[in-house]
């Protein structure tokens, strides 16, 4: 945990990449991956019943990068040529490797995700996560497990977020619902997943 000089707050370890892509490439890059990707709606378990997640998602990533999140088994797609080329960038930016990343396609401010931290196994203990924008800007809210500090980005279009560190252990994040936003999101969100301790 990074602790701040003045107030003694809690912050998060992340970098911030508010301008990582030119504009113009991130419009077409959000045009590419709408048409590339294969998009599958999933579904949770509620107590009421299993209902629609609400947003896209797709997998890709390394054949042996098998991840499972919110009790859904994930066997990654191949990469398609806008990912890759995304997770070469990221790569450099951050200095990790990835072999997997996980995209969400947010259709309107109707769709979200909730509160939740990446602390699988298979991720390991301090896990490098690049977290790049495409789309509209969404709020992304990050709140310290122990004090409930929160600390919200907007995460425009082009943007990338590292998260690193303790990040997912101490802190959980969300992308709320926004019912004034219209356009459309996606985020991709590249991990490393240890093969080894993947489930089979
Ligand atoms: O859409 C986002 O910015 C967050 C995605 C996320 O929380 C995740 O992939 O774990």
């Amino acid at each position: 945990m990074n602790t701040d000089l003045f107030n003694d707050l809690p912050t998060p370890d992340v970098d911030w990449y508010p301008d990582w892509l030119a504009a113009d490439d991130a419009e077409r890059l959000l045009v590419r991956l709408i048409d590339e990707v294969q998009w599958r709606q999933d579904m949770m378990g509620t107590p009421g019943g299993r209902v629609a997640l609400p947003r896209l998602t797709a997998w890709q990533g390394e054949p042996d990068a098998v991840y499972v999140y919110s009790g859904i088994r994930n066997v990654p797609q191949a990469w398609t040529p806008a990912v890759a080329e995304l997770k070469a960038a990221a790569e450099a930016t951050s200095g990790a490797r990835f072999n997997s990343v996980l995209l969400n396609r947010y259709r309107s401010g109707a769709d979200s995700m909730g509160w939740h931290a990446d602390r699988e196994p298979e991720l390991g203990k301090q896990p490098v996560i690049a977290s790049v924008s495409l789309g509209v800007a969404r709020r992304f809210d990050l709140q310290h497990n122990r004090s409930g500090v929160v600390q919200s980005f907007s995460l425009k279009g082009g943007s990338l977020l590292v998260m690193k560190g303790d990040t997912q252990a101490q802190w959980r994040h969300r992308v709320p619902k926004e019912p004034r936003v219209s356009g459309e999101r996606i985020n991709l969100t590249f991990r490393w997943v240890t093969p080894s301790v993947s489930p089979t």
